[in-house]
């Protein structure tokens, strides 16, 4: 899959959030969360209102380091693009 460069589009959405419980990470689907990927010093909160999480492809903000793959907690009213889980067929 190929994501597009720009502006708000370096982030996407991969369905994971503590919204119901701080520091606890369900799927969408209702599931726990076994594997994780989290960024350096993620999950953090920050300002009490980090409960969904995004992918990184590239920098999360101006100037930070690029990064490719790893999860950050973010506010979640945030516009990203994001990524849905699909079942296989041929
Ligand atoms: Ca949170
Ligand atoms: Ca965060």
């Amino acid at each position: 899959m190929e994501i597009p460069h720009g502006e708000l589009n370096r982030e996407a959405w991969i369905g994971l959030s503590d919204k119901k419980k701080e520091g606890t990470f369900i799927w969408r689907d209702g599931t726990n969360a076994e594997y994780t990927n989290w960024a350096d010093e993620q999950p953090n909160d920050e300002d009490d209102e980090q409960d969904c999480v995004e992918i990184a492809n590239g920098v999360f903000w101006p100037g930070g380091e690029s990064q490719v793959g790893v999860w950050n907690d973010f506010q979640c009213n945030r516009e990203l693009m994001y990524i849905c889980k699909k079942n296989a067929s041929s």
